[in-house]
Parts: C-alpha cells; sequence; structure tokens
C-alpha cells in the first residue's frame, strides 16, 4: 500500500495551524483529515481509537506511525526535513527559539483552549463576555511578555533572525486567534513585525485557515 503523511486537524486550530505552516515552510505533501472541533468529532470513538489525547493536531507518518504535540511534530519534521531549518544551528538560539515558541505553547494556550473555555461556561457558568475577558487578558499578557522577550534580542526580520523558526509557527495562529476574539494587539511592534513579514510568505499564507478544505467564515 503507498502510505502518505495525514494531518488530523481544523481549520481553527492555532495548534494545527503551526504544523501546516512547518508542512509549507518545508514543501511537504499531506493529506488534509479535517476533525470537526466545534461539533465534537474530536471526542468521538473514531478519532479517540486514533488519537490517545484527542487532541489536534495528529500527524501520521507515511508508515502509519502517529505523532502528537505540534511542538512534539515540528521538531521531528525539522530533523527528518532538515531544510529549511526551523531551530537554529547553535545552543544559544535554538534555546531563545524554544523559550519564545514556549511562551505561546505553554503560557498562553493551554489556558485559552476550547475545552479550558467550555468548562469556564458550562460547569462555572461565565458569561460570554467575562468568559471573553478572560481570554483576551490572557492573551495580551502573554503577547506583552512575548515582546519583552523580543526586545532583548537582536532585530530581525521574523521572532529569531533573518529567517522564520519554530517561533514564527507558533505565533501567528496566536495572533489570528487572538484578533478572533478582538484582544488589543497595540503596543507589540517587534511581535506584529514578525507577524506581518511571516504573513507576505506564501507557506504562511497557504496554511492559514481560510485556505483550508474546511474553512468555514
Ligand atoms: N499542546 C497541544 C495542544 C493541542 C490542542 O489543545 N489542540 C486544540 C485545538 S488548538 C484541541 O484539540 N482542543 C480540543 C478541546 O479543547 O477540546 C499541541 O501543541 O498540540
Amino acid at each position: 500500500m503507498l502510505w502518505r503523511m495525514k494531518l488530523y486537524n481544523y481549520f481553527r486550530s492555532s495548534a494545527s495551524f503551526r504544523v501546516r505552516i512547518a508542512l509549507a515552510l518545508k514543501g511537504l505533501p499531506y493529506e488534509y483529515v479535517p476533525v470537526h472541533l466545534a461539533k465534537g468529532e474530536h471526542l468521538k470513538t473514531a478519532y479517540a481509537d486514533v488519537s490517545a489525547d484527542q487532541l489536534v493536531p495528529l500527524l501520521e507518518l507515511d508508515d502509519g506511525t502517529r505523532l502528537s504535540q505540534s511542538m512534539a511534530i515540528i521538531e521531528y519534521l525539522d530533523e527528518t526535513s532538515p531544510e529549511p531549518p526551523l531551530l537554529p544551528r547553535d545552543a544559544l538560539g535554538r534555546a531563545r527559539v524554544r523559550a519564545l515558541a514556549q511562551s505561546i505553547a505553554c503560557e498562553i494556550h493551554p489556558i485559552n483552549n476550547l475545552r479550558v473555555l467550555k468548562y469556564l461556561a458550562r460547569e462555572l457558568q461565565v458569561g460570554e463576555e467575562a468568559k471573553n475577558t478572560w481570554y483576551r487578558h490572557w492573551v495580551r499578557t502573554g503577547l506583552e511578555a512575548f515582546e519583552r522577550q523580543l526586545a532583548q534580542q537582536p532585530v530581525g526580520r521574523y521572532c529569531w533572525g533573518d529567517t522564520p523558526t519554530l517561533a514564527d509557527c507558533l505565533l501567528v495562529p496566536q495572533i489570528f486567534n487572538a484578533r478572533r476574539f478582538d484582544t488589543p494587539l497595540d503596543g507589540l511592534p517587534r511581535t506584529m513585525a514578525a507577524f506581518d513579514a511571516c504573513m507576505a510568505l506564501p507557506a504562511f499564507q497557504q496554511a492559514q485557515p481560510s485556505a483550508c478544505p474546511d474553512f468555514e467564515a
């Protein structure tokens, strides 16, 4: 049987978007397998049989091996398809890029994930406006910390240097999500300059939600 990589994902999922960017930057073909999060498809048996954590993204390799967690997937892709590199060659650069990426993946994203927002609304009876205030507060707080990190580093076109890295793969989807919830993005000059530079690249355009086969306006 002829295998090819499959990406289980959802157009609006920022963690999925990270992996789509990495695949596009590396020019790797894959089959897009939509998992409709808003309809709860990730919690149904069909997907639970595939994904242990019932989250997207999940990358199924040519031989059927399944990988979860977007940053682990991106680092796997970077090691197995090294060009263009998404991590710097030097250890200090890699630590800086991973720190930026983790600022988003570990400090911002988990407390604003779909299941967390649903828990606030359903179990804790938090109203729509208060829920959105929660979201905007933590995204804004996290992006201000991200901006301070960038301000301590040499100026580059992207988050780190003049080529896109893992940090940019994380930043761009987070900005898309921030905009969806009307989070103020003023006063973040380095962050937004990196975002704009990324969005000028075809790979980021191709990976964005509106370019996905399961996109819904
Ligand atoms: N740390 C994980 C996060 C994965 C994740 O939380 N994905 C979200 C979509 S962005 C999801 O599947 N959410 C389902 C839910 O919250 O019920 C990663 O980086 O892959």
